[in-house]
């Protein structure tokens, strides 16, 4: 049997700098923090049935949803262990309107921040997986100011890492500096996460798909036509397809990155956007995607290549194996032509 490589989340990332000699060590002092707020999540989550933890906070959050005291527990975590470390310039998360600065007395560095601290937290009474979702940019304005909301609207492609982490049966923590998508699973024994999968590749077909069913009727014709073809048989390009939906992007995602097929939230007539945050779940997701050989559009174009107008801004996405992709988006246009 081959022997797996003993290899940590924190040494992973520091061989990966050491490969790039322009490199400072900041990114790896970033990742580092941010594996250290996901142990801290994790062990709050897992312990969410049995403390009284669950329920309402009773607030709204910036999109009228209500929010949980575990979105909130995320929130404030990555925030308090983020915002001293001396790296960073600002931060934006999905719980907050505004970007979040940080605190005078610490020092300003040269990254951006921007996380969906709990994703999928509709989910969090049925025990069903949830994960925490981040981005990192380098700034574009001026070194020891303080951050702009112009250093947190950049489009995706600038990325410089990008990882989620899922709280399921275990605790994987996946993340991409721009050379392969890496999975991690915490050894809860020890608090060490460790090197499960190096350099994911998604199957570039697969067949399984996941979209939100229930929306049927509101979808875009060629979108309907694409999932009946999925649903017809066809023994030359594997069909029908299985149908697979958690709804909850980051255990949906996950699954794909290991079997490959895709995933779906489109824009449908009574959300023109569709549902989902380009910032921070969209751009993460298109990066670790896309650095694990697979493909990620709003169906007309590169989601990395977005422009970004707003930090809370949805757009529509399709993402998961290549081919899949691209032949949603073929239907899709094919739709648009003869209309
Ligand atoms: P959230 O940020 O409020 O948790 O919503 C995002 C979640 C995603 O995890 C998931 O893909 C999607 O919402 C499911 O939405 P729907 O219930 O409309 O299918
Ligand atoms: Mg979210």
């Amino acid at each position: 049997m081959e022997q797996h490589k003993f290899m940590t989340l924190s040494r992973h990332i520091i061989e990966g700098e050491k490969m790039h000699p322009e490199a400072t060590g900041e990114l790896s002092y970033l990742l580092r923090d941010l594996s250290l707020a996901a142990k801290v999540i994790s062990l709050e989550v897992n312990k969410a049935g049995l403390v009284d933890i669950l329920g309402f906070t009773g607030d709204n959050n910036v999109h009228g949803e209500q929010v949980k005291k575990l979105d909130m527990y995320a929130h404030d975590m990555l925030i308090r262990a983020m915002d001293h470390g001396g790296h960073l310039c600002v931060m934006a998360s999905e719980e907050e309107v505004e970007i979040i600065h940080i605190p005078k007395k610490h020092k300003v560095g040269k990254y951006v921040l921007l996380f969906d601290p709990l994703d999928g937290s509709s989910n969090i009474d049925a025990n069903v997986s949830i994960g925490t979702i981040f981005s990192i940019y380098q700034r574009i304005t001026p070194e020891n100011t303080p951050g702009t909301l112009e250093d947190c609207l950049q489009q995706g492609t600038k990325q410089v890492a990008a990882g989620y982490v899922v709280y399921g049966s275990s605790t994987i923590f996946v993340y991409t500096a721009g050379h392969g998508t890496h999975a991690f699973t915490l050894d809860p024994s020890f608090g060490e996460f460790l090197l499960s999968y190096e350099n994911l590749q998604i199957p570039k077909k697969a067949k399984i798909y996941s979209i939100n069913e229930g929306n049927y009727l509101y979808w875009h014709k060629g979108l309907k036509k694409y999932i009946k073809y999925l649903q017809e048989e066809d023994k030359e390009t594997d069909r029908p397809y299985s149908s697979r939906y958690i709804g909850s992007m980051v255990a949906d995602i996950h699954r794909n990155m290991l079997y490959g097929g895709i995933f779906m939230y489109p824009a449908d007539s009574r959300h023109p956007n569709g549902k989902l945050r380009l910032m921070y779940e969209c751009n993460p997701m298109a990066f670790l995607i896309e650095n694990a050989g697979g493909r990620a559009s709003n169906g007309k174009q590169r989601i990395l290549e977005i422009k970004p107008e707003k930090l809370h801004q949805r757009v529509p996405i399709f993402a998961g194996s290549e081919e899949d992709v691209k032949m949603v988006e073929k239907f899709m246009a094919k739709a648009e032509k003869e209309e």
